[in-house]
């Protein structure tokens, strides 16, 4: 999820590097500018110019990134022709999400989670996830959850979700189909993604792959974004494209991937709108060769979410998963 997380132990100068160009690169701010003009000023101070006089020194521009090219696309997509279920939740059993496929992520809950996210993930805490008329519930709350015998807690004013299907059921290519009901409301930021299953385990370098990311403050508004070492946020590069789904928020639609060795497209009600392809120059651009896990969450505020702040009024707020589908070949 475009800015929303390394999943995995950064070093603490990469983290606070990551910060740091988290800030200056958000698409909106027009910062990236202003630094690039401090910058440019900088070296053409310190490094050419010479005396009055000397003619003005004209820079190239920076080379552009080949790579995987254009990113949105507008096609018609769906299940691959041959394809075959190869694992699914329905979610038909009422009570808490099924423990032999889903686990709940609380890694960072007392350090504080990444991107300056202000949620805690319960764990098992059926306020925050629970299955019931057919579909899984994550549910964030604002509660003080001070004296709720929490020992992982890190002083957050708002609960939720973050379950995974990491250690339990990883892929390698194929194509994925969540039905989903998202939350809205300005300071949400729920979330479909997918991230390198351990031992790899080193943000971006492993690959994360966004099938749908929201953000409450811009509403029907879905983004599909890859990240990879040679393109992520941290270096204002992001490979990501939007679509317009105007009633995700009350209305159930299918967010999709499909992935092969060759291109991982994004869609929803099978209408690919984004593309990423393997321009065959390494793990890089490509580290999508190895298996992945879900993770399906709702993270509140954040460097994304929370750019126009937090509508406490709006809670609680729900996502809503009729089913997840996997199919292989
Ligand atoms: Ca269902």
């Amino acid at each position: 999820m475009q800015a929303t997380d390394d999943d995995n132990p950064m070093s603490r100068m990469s983290f606070f590097l990551s910060q740091i160009t988290t800030f200056i690169s958000r698409p909106h701010s027009g910062r990236w500018l202003l630094l690039l003009a401090v910058t440019t000023a900088i070296f053409s101070s310190a490094c050419g110019g010479g005396g009055s006089g000397s003619p003005p020194v004209i820079q190239p521009p920076p080379p552009q990134p080949t790579g995987p090219g254009t990113s949105t696309i507008n096609e018609a997509g769906g299940i691959p022709a041959g394809f075959q279920i190869a694992w699914s939740d329905e979610f038909n059993v009422d009570g808490l999400p099924d423990p032999m496929k889903w686990s709940y992520d609380t890694d960072r809950n007392f350090l504080g989670w990444y991107n300056n996210e202000l949620q805690y993930y319960a764990a098992a805490r059926p306020d925050n996830s629970s299955v019931a008329n057919g579909s899984l519930v994550i549910t964030a709350r604002k509660e003080n959850l001070d004296g709720a015998g929490l020992a992982d807690w890190g002083g957050q004013a708002y609960s939720s979700a973050r379950l995974v299907t990491r250690g339990k059921a990883q892929w390698t290519y194929g194509f994925i189909e969540i039905r989903a009901k998202l939350p809205c409301g300005r300071g949400t930021w729920p979330a479909l993604w997918m991230l390198s299953s351990p031992p790899q385990s080193a943000w971006p370098d492993d690959g994360e792959i966004d099938i749908m990311e929201h953000v409450g403050f811009d509403p029907g508004v879905v983004h599909g974004t890859m990240h990879t070492l040679a393109y992520n946020h941290t270096r204002n590069n992001s490979r990501t494209a939007t679509t317009n789904v105007p009633d995700a928020c009350t209305a159930f639609h299918r967010y999709q991937l499909t992935w092969n060795a060759h291109q991982i497209k994004v869609g929803v009600d099978d209408r690919n709108f984004y593309q990423y392809s393997n321009d065959g120059s390494g793990n890089a651009e490509w580290p999508f060769d190895s298996a992945q896990y879900l993770i399906f969450n709702i993270a509140v505020g954040g460097d994304w979410g929370g750019q126009m702040g937090v509508d406490d009024t709006i809670f609680p707020v729900k996502m809503e998963v009729d089913y997840v589908r996997v199919y292989q070949p």
